[in-house]
């Protein structure tokens, strides 16, 4: 009798062990909210080899847009030679299919600003795409790399 009490107790337990933990409801974020923008490389002078202007260096501010709207416009560098540029941009996007930009420029005046580079994106091209998404699929960074020599990451936070 004594043996069979005992393995009751151990098929209770194998049958109470193979219930899994049901799998985490999937997140599925709705917005993203831009943390930083770094520019790491960015094209020193024009296409043409010559500088970005005639007598010093490029006057460099950074922009994001979703085609209509200026989302973000950093502060400018005036005459800047730096390597890399890092702004804080604190902005949300709700609309993951709407083509956004980020451009650099070298601020003129009179005449208009010149673009140095930039690179279009949707974000819904960093979504994951697996059936069951988790918060870690999601990229917290994004990055940008053209074939001008413009490399652009943005840190970002996703939230349902
Ligand atoms: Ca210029
Ligand atoms: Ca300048």
């Amino acid at each position: 009798m004594k043996k069979l009490m005992f393995l009751m107790v151990v098929v209770l337990m194998a049958t109470s062990c193979k219930d899994d933990p049901d799998p985490l409801p999937p997140f599925i974020a709705r917005t993203i909210f831009i943390t930083s923008a770094e520019i790491t490389e960015w094209p020193k002078v024009q296409p043409d080899g010559t500088g970005w202007d005639l007598t010093s260096a490029p006057d460099v501010t950074l922009s994001m847009d979703d085609g209509t709207t200026i989302l973000f416009q950093s502060s400018v560098s005036d005459n800047s030679t730096q390597a890399t540029f890092n702004y804080p941009v604190a902005k949300t996007i709700t609309d993951f299919t709407k083509q956004h930009a980020v451009g650099l420029w070298d601020e003129d005046s009179p005449d208009d600003d010149d673009l140095m580079a930039f690179y279009t994106f949707t974000i819904k091209s960093y979504v994951p795409t697996n059936s069951n998404p988790q918060r870690t699929d999601y990229p917290s960074v994004l990055e940008f790399n053209t074939k001008v020599g413009f490399k652009v990451k943005l840190n970002v936070i996703w939230q349902e």
